[in-house]
């Protein structure tokens, strides 16, 4: 069968126009008015219909080529159907290009869609609210036809996608990014339905305009704690409670039990144990702090069992494994299943079952230094203790100054489910019951 020569059709004043996309290649069968090449100007995008259907059986043009009206695209084999091989007239679609001229250079900061803002962290599995579209700002949107009809099918909102392509121009890829993110995070109008603006965006920055630079992949582990974090650290109203509990008998108890047992007679006891003893006594005694908020915001699930998160720090990043039943075990066994887990937590051998079902963490930097930081609850927990390195201060005793050995605690938690007097009350008992450590007996 004859080949018809597929050309590009009248574009008006367009002259030597860049191709960015090409839509089709040879072996494709197409119908008509289906895009065949994605053509920018200063002006426009334009996107190039197909006269009629059959099957591309050579491309003429690549990529980056230059075309005007006339210039030959592709020979495409007429469909057995099409009643004539002679072209119908197609009109190219065309899309306004944004009002202001962007700069031409690839270091453009591209300003991405701010990212959705988390309706809660539900994790329910229940669809997002699908935000309504603006059709005017969809009309004003810079994106060629195709992405158009994609995403009106889709029911995307093409003014709230960035856009990665040239110029910030829309492309397939934009709009899957946004759905996917969308199905992740929630509607991205949630929190402008909520009143809020939404999260301003960081731009993005190329960092070789000031000199050398080397870029390197996040660890898989780094990755989804970032993604944890960021959706804590949105979803979860902040406050964080500091204090600071005299350990001075309860480190001269800890170093005399160790001295006791010799280097080889079981694992070291480190203050971690005592706190991890001291919190689940707070939680027994304060149980909002054990509880976790249902999805829906209006009811607290309370437990009734005590398992407690430990931070461990490992080459690949943050992970946190859960020492189950801390109140029925003994600091021996404590220390004991504490270096097994940071153990096989260091040799990336924990299983998923292994940092389930936490009640409450610890995030202790005791080991490293520092005076204070303010760690991010690890929800569905409500609270996370941070404890920092222990220093020895001089404490007024009524009469005197005394050199008391202080170890700074910070609290975190959600101030949808805990008030401030008792984050206090949670702090200060646990103080007194690092304080004195037979308190732990009563
Ligand atoms: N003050 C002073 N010294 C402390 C201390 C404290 N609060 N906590 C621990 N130490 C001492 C220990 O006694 C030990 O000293 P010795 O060897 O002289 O006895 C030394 O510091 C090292 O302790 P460790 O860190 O090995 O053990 P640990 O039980 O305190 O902690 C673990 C175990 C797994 C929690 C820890 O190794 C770790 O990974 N910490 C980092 C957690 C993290 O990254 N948190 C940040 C998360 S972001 O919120």
């Amino acid at each position: 069968m004859a080949l018809t020569e597929v050309r590009v059709p009248d574009i008006g004043d367009f002259k030597d126009v860049e191709v960015i996309e090409v839509l089709v290649q040879a072996g494709d069968s197409i119908q008509a008015e289906d895009a065949l090449i994605t053509l920018e100007s200063d002006k426009a995008v334009l996107e190039i219909p197909a006269p009629m259907a059959g099957v591309v059986r050579e491309m003429k043009i690549s990529q980056g080529d230059r075309v005007s009206a006339g210039s030959l695209l592709l020979l495409l084999e007429p469909a057995a159907d099409t009643p004539s091989p002679t072209p119908i007239p197609t009109d190219p679609v065309v899309a306004a290009a944004p009002s202001s001229p962007a700069p031409s250079t690839s270091h453009t900061p591209v300003t991405p869609t701010p990212p959705p803002i988390p309706a809660n962290h539900t994790g329910s599995g229940s669809a997002p609210p699908v935000p309504a579209i603006e059709h005017e700002a969809f009309k004003r949107a810079y994106a060629p036809p195709s992405v158009r009809k994609f995403a009106r099918e889709l029911g995307v909102d093409l003014s709230k996608v960035s856009g990665s392509g040239r110029k910030q121009r829309i492309t397939r890829a934009d709009v899957q990014g946004f759905v996917k993110d969308t199905l992740r995070f929630g509607s991205a109008t949630s929190g402008s339905a909520q009143g809020g603006p939404g999260i301003p965006p960081l731009p993005e920055t190329d960092f070789s305009q000031w000199g050398e630079i080397e870029t390197t992949p996040l660890s898989r582990i780094n990755q989804l704690t970032g993604e944890f974090l960021h959706r804590n650290w949105l979803n979860i109203p902040h406050v964080t409670q500091f204090d600071a509990a005299d350990i001075t008998e309860m480190e001269a108890f800890r170093q005399a039990l160790n001295a006791e047992q010799g280097p080889s007679g079981g694992p070291k006891i480190t203050p971690l144990v005592f706190i991890m003893k001291a919190v689940t006594a707070c939680l027994q005694t304060y149980p909002r702090f054990n509880s976790a908020l249902s999805t829906d915001g209006k009811n607290l699930i309370r437990r009734h069992y005590f398992h407690i998160g430990i931070a461990v720090d490992t080459a690949d990043g943050l992970v946190v494994p859960v020492i189950r039943d801390v109140d029925r075990k003994s600091l021996r066994q404590l220390s004991e299943e504490l270096q097994q887990v940071s153990g096989k937590a260091r040799e990336k051998k924990l299983r998923p079952a292994d940092m389930q079902g936490g009640c409450f963490s610890i995030s202790s930097l005791g080991g490293i230094g520092g005076t204070r930081f303010t760690p991010i609850v690890n929800a569905p927990e409500v609270a996370i203790l941070g404890v920092s390195r222990s220093t020895m201060q001089p404490v007024w005793n009524g009469d005197s100054f005394e050199p008391r050995l202080m170890l700074p605690l910070a609290l975190s938690y959600d101030h949808r489910v805990i008030d401030g007097a008792d984050g206090a009350r949670f702090t200060t008992l646990l103080s007194q019951l690092l304080g004195d450590i037979r308190r732990l007996l009563l």
